[in-house]
């Protein structure tokens, strides 16, 4: 399988991590995006987004942190990252959703924000209340839960993981969260998480 990503993306992150948590041998393909290669013709029929991450897995290619993250823990993972049962599923599914939309919007656009000077979606204000609306949301469950769902690492924590570790890069200190400092601790240390090659 190929992933094709950038050093620092958080979302080809999330791919790293769970190919390296099930052992998945995993081809890395940079993507030169200071140059907006994401941008070109040939990227574009991989993914017409034109954003990392994308995988390429024999003649399947999929686009889309979420949705790679579902490719993966089906194909290679069995039960244990994304299980079939509906109601589980769901469960999972959850927080995979807030990862893709006030995690994204408001931690991952509202840190590009401030250290790029990059703003797409809104102001700092604007971005910090979503930011927030997620934070809030994670350390309801996370104050007296290992988990997001179903009592065991599934693919909903690594989802959310890579954008709320760098929050306080869009100057949201994680201080008032204990219950979400604990957690991405406790992801750090499962057996197989790889570190982040760089963070920008
Ligand atoms: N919703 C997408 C977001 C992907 C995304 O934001 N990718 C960034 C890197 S983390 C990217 O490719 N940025 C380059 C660009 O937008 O031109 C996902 O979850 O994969």
């Amino acid at each position: 399988m190929k992933l094709y990503m950038t050093p620092g993306s958080g979302n080809a992150y999330k791919v790293r991590v769970l190919t390296g948590l099930i052992n998945v041998p995993c081809e890395k393909v940079y993507v030169n995006v200071a140059a907006k290669e994401q941008k070109q013709p040939a990227f574009l029929k991989l993914n017409p987004r034109g954003e990392v991450p994308v995988i390429e897995d024999g003649d399947t290619v999929i686009w889309d942190s979420s949705a790679c993250l579902v490719y993966v823990a089906r194909k290679y993972g069995g039960e244990a990252w994304l299980p079939s049962d509906p109601a589980q599923m769901a469960q999972v599914m959850q927080w995979v959703a807030l990862a893709g939309n006030e995690i994204q919007y408001g931690l991952q656009y509202t840190r590009r924000g401030v250290t790029r000077g990059r703003w797409t979606a809104g102001n700092l204000e604007q971005g910090q209340a979503l930011g927030r609306t997620a934070l809030g949301t994670l350390e309801g469950r996370l104050k007296d839960s290992e988990w997001l769902a179903l009592g065991r690492p599934t693919i909903g924590d690594i989802a959310c993981f890579p954008y709320v570790e760098t929050a306080p890069d869009a100057k949201l200190p994680l201080d008032p969260y204990p219950g979400i400092r604990a957690w991405l601790a406790r992801c750090k240390a499962l057996p197989g998480w790889p570190p982040r090659e760089k963070s920008d």
